[in-house]
């Protein structure tokens, strides 16, 4: 069984821990398909304080993470794995997570987490860090929820992690496409029906319609993903033809 190991370096231990005990992921770890270890940077400090962050070198708001902490936490993460260590840091400076690289680092045995806080990590911590990752152009607080987004996204690689019916139901988007509409029982709820074909029983009919609803919403809500989709014949039909009778 392949398994991948994370390791994980955060001031908030508890919101890692309790994001990493649902769903998929929860379980992927109670198999042992996945496993994270969490270190609580403060543990790594040695002043009384246990501080973590100092005030910016040349001035100005807010405060940068101390390199000592994150240095000492590296070490000790490295004495206890081996090296050579991948170490990932997620900030705003990173390069775009993207499925790609999720699938790329789902193929490593073992990859360490560093997470910002306040305005971001000294600039020497760069000098242990392989990748920066960003998972998008939006300002968080910190970078606890893009750490978590990338294992969710990495794990979901791992062999068995996601079951058989779940990515079945993920093609349209691993082939650069947007998801069909869902529907589920009543067939009726208030005024809204479920779309007849889905209960035509027509299993090539239905096909057919998921195809053209996941081509036309791309092409109305995401454009650009078209560029890059790996379209089968049906779908560069569909998708001409609804090009066409665009205005
Ligand atoms: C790490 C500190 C907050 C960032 C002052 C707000 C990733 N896609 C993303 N958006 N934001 C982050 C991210 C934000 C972080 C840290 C990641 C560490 N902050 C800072 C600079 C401006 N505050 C992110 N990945």
């Amino acid at each position: 069984m392949s398994t991948i190991t994370f390791d994980i370096v955060t001031i908030f231990p508890a919101m890692i821990e309790a994001a990493l005990a649902e769903g998929v992921v929860g379980r992927a770890i109670e198999r042992r398909q996945l496993d994270v270890a969490i270190h609580d940077l403060r543990n790594f400090t040695t002043d009384r304080h246990r501080s973590v962050d100092d005030v910016p070198y040349g001035g100005g708001p807010g405060m940068v993470m101390k390199p000592e902490p994150i240095f000492k936490a590296l070490d000790a993460i490295e004495a206890r794995r081996g090296q050579p260590l991948t170490v990932l840091l997620t900030s705003p400076q990173g390069t775009l997570f993207t499925q790609a690289a999720a699938e790329r680092l789902s193929g490593k045995e073992h990859v360490v987490l560093l997470c910002g806080r306040y305005e971001g990590v000294d600039e020497r911590v760069r000098s242990r860090v392989d990748e920066e990752v960003s998972i998008g152009d939006y300002v968080l607080s910190g970078g606890e929820l893009p750490a978590l987004v990338v294992i969710d996204a990495v794990a979901r690689f791992v062999p068995g992690v996601v079951g058989d019916e779940q990515s079945v139901v993920e093609e349209s988007f691993s082939r650069g496409l947007l998801d069909f509409p869902h529907y589920t029982r009543p067939a009726i709820v208030g005024a809204a029906r479920v779309p007849d074909v889905l209960l035509s029983g027509n299993h090539a009919e239905i096909r057919r319609w998921r195809k053209r609803q996941a081509v036309a919403r791309t092409l109305a809500r995401r454009p650009e993903l078209l560029e890059t989709a790996a379209l089968d014949e049906e779908e560069r039909a569909i998708l001409e033809e609804l090009k066409g009778s665009q205005p």
